[in-house]
């Protein structure tokens, strides 16, 4: 200070955290057909159709499985998109967010 130097503020809280990741996860009814949760698990967490039908008969037989894990906004939005898509088709699919 007396010597001419700036003083620089170093700020040692704030660290910036890595962005929570979240579990997209699709829950299993008795309506939906497994061919459209098939479609829904290719078009919006591109899968091929090998895993898209491992994951829905998983969540079948298991009541719920994992689509897939995502920074909170974009799972925020895949949960969006199957709940908008699985309306519209007037299929009761359930969709939602977890922390990982
Ligand atoms: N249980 C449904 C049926 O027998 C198929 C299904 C699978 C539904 C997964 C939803 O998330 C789901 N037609």
């Amino acid at each position: 200070e007396g010597d001419g130097q700036v003083a620089i503020a170093t700020k040692t809280r704030a660290k910036p955290k890595k962005p929570s990741q979240y579990k997209v996860l699709l829950l299993n009814d008795d309506y939906t057909p497994m061919e459209f949760v098939v479609i829904i698990l290719k078009r919006f967490f591109r899968m091929d159709m090998e895993e898209a039908t491992r994951v829905m008969l998983h969540v079948h037989q298991k009541g719920v499985g994992v689509c897939g894990i995502f920074p909170y906004e974009v799972a925020e939005t895949k949960v969006n998109q199957v709940m908008d898509f699985a309306r519209q088709n007037q299929h009761p699919l359930q969709c939602t967010l977890e922390k990982a």
